[in-house]
């Protein structure tokens, strides 16, 4: 019998989410290994030599990064297509994924989530004042803007759901767990955008454990997501002590 997949990782990792969406969009069975990358042991070590999520583990293959994985289910599970079919659109919609885990990475993840979210929780630090200024006076409405201006009037910019339209929105839905949403009067185009890709049943599915996942200390996400009904793997790679990895930015 072909064992499900395993991935490793957080259900409140944008990374995580993108990998999760397209796994079920395409219908593809899998387990995951719930955990924040900080807690990961030794074998998550082996597994992740940067010490982050996600891990795709299928058989004796390993993959580590997001679009490294994205783009091999896209290989192996063709359907439905989530990558345009015409070259050069299929580029644009590569840029718009790189875009979201570089720059939204940056800023929605490391300056925000991380400093308002994680920077508590984890590491016991306030957040610090001068990025938080910096993030919505500066950083984030210049995303906003550039991606306002990359939307058609209506729809989706590759028409059918894309990797594009998942990549982004995944970084929005930490925003929004930050509390941070874009002026819908200043980024009508963007705001529009993000509402119709999130109320899509695959993100919509994966909420409901990523509550869980939210309201609950780390040490007992294991035991609240099985209650929760999450298709956990019988695996836990969780160690007690947060560890820092080595492209860290805490
Ligand atoms: N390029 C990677 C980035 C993954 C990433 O930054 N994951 C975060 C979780 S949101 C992480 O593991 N952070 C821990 C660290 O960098 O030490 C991808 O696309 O998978």
């Amino acid at each position: 019998m072909t064992q499900p997949l395993l991935i490793v990782g957080s259900y409140l990792s944008p990374y995580v989410r993108k990998v999760l969406v397209l796994l079920e969009l395409k219908g593809v069975p899998y387990r995951v290994a719930p955990i924040v990358p900080f807690f990961g042991d030794e074998d998550f070590g082996r597994l992740s030599p940067l010490r982050q999520v996600p891990v795709l583990v299928d058989g004796d293959l390993a993959l580590n990064d997001s679009s490294v994985i994205c783009q091999y289910l896209e290989e192996r599970y063709p359907e439905p297509r989530l990558y345009p079919q015409d070259i050069a659109r299929r580029a644009q919609a590569r840029w718009l994924e790189e875009y979201a885990d570089s720059r939204l990475g940056q800023v929605i993840i490391w300056q925000l989530f991380n400093q308002l979210v994680i920077g508590r929780s984890v590491w016991g630090r306030e957040p610090d004042q001068e990025v938080l200024r910096r993030t919505y006076d500066e950083d984030l409405p210049e995303i906003c803007s550039y991606l306002e201006g990359q939307l058609p009037e209506q729809g989706l910019p590759f028409g059918e759901l894309s990797i594009a339209d998942i990549s982004v929105a995944c970084f929005f839905r930490n925003a929004q767990f930050a509390r941070y949403r874009g002026d819908a009067q200043r980024w009508p185009r963007l705001a529009a955008w993000i509402d119709t890709v999130l109320a899509e049943p695959a993100f919509v599915r994966l909420a409901a454990f990523e509550m869980v996942a939210a309201r609950t200390p780390i040490a007992e996400q294991r035991a609240a997501l099985l209650a929760a009904g999450a298709p956990l793997s019988e695996r836990s790679l969780f160690r007690d002590e947060p560890v820092r990895g080595p492209m860290s930015r805490c």
